[in-house]
């Protein structure tokens, strides 16, 4: 394997030449994957892709957040489509530094969000379906192929808390069953891996650290999570 170092401020990482390496930050709301986006974006091999809670606020006027929290039954399914097309749109963006790191994934709306709104009823078979069914085929395309998923696994009590605190508006109701259930998909999806096909590797990090620790954490392990491995 021919290997490029390179060293840009403090930052030395090992990486495959010419390797194009896309990964998905993957986790509980509140559990912290903007602060990670946030760590790794200063990092020159790294392009960190947020996701897009601001546009979801204002399509074309209308904020399909608050819609989803006020009335999950009659906006799930909008929301579930819309977000798969912000999605698409993150998958599919060019590769500008050797690693795509992206918050979120098609993978966690349906793992997570869609198998969670179908358990609950919230979205009617044929909607599940539809999904589903985008979802597939969306997912056969190698743009949205992944090389790594990085598991921020907290518990649901802090993502709670965490939620609370940083009180963003449209959230306010968001109910603590919600945040434990989401957990749950994650665990079947990430940990158990018994329910549905990882599309990666998972590497699973403690993110029920406060700040301080957490980035100790991200220095630590810098190599494993831009390419990887050790
Ligand atoms: P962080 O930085 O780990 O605290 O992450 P958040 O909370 O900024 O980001 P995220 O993706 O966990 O959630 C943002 C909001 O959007 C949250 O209220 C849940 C909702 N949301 C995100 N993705 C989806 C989705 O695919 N489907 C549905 N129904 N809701 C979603």
């Amino acid at each position: 394997r021919r290997l490029a170092s390179k060293v840009a401020g403090n930052e030395e990482i090992i990486f495959p030449k010419d390797r194009k390496f896309t990964v998905s930050i993957e986790g509980n709301i509140g559990c912290g994957k903007t602060t990670l986006l946030e760590y790794f974006k200063k990092s020159a091999y790294v392009e960190a892709i947020k996701e897009p809670v601001q546009q979801w606020t204002n399509v074309q006027g209308h904020n399909a957040l608050q819609l989803l929290y006020d009335n999950p039954s009659r906006w799930s399914f909008s929301f579930n489509m819309y977000a798969q097309l912000t999605r698409v749109q993150m998958h599919t963006k060019k590769h500008s530094k050797p690693v795509k790191m992206l918050e979120r994934s098609l993978y966690s709306t349906r793992y997570c969000f869609v198998e969670n709104d179908f358990r609950n009823k919230t979205i009617t078979d044929l909607e599940y379906i539809i999904l589903k069914e985008w979802f597939e085929f969306l997912t056969q395309k190698d743009e949205t192929k992944l090389d790594l998923i990085v598991y921020l696994r907290a518990a649901p009590e802090v993502c709670y808390e965490r939620i609370k605190k940083r009180s963003r508006m449209e959230e306010s109701g968001v109910p603590f069953e919600l945040i434990e259930a989401l957990h749950d998909l994650h665990e079947e999806w990430l940990i158990d891996q018994t329910t549905f096909k990882l599309p990666a590797p998972v590497l699973v990090l403690d993110a029920n650290n406060e700040y301080q620790q957490m980035t100790q954490i991200y220095e630590d392990r810098r190599q494993e999570i831009l390419c990887g491995y050790n």
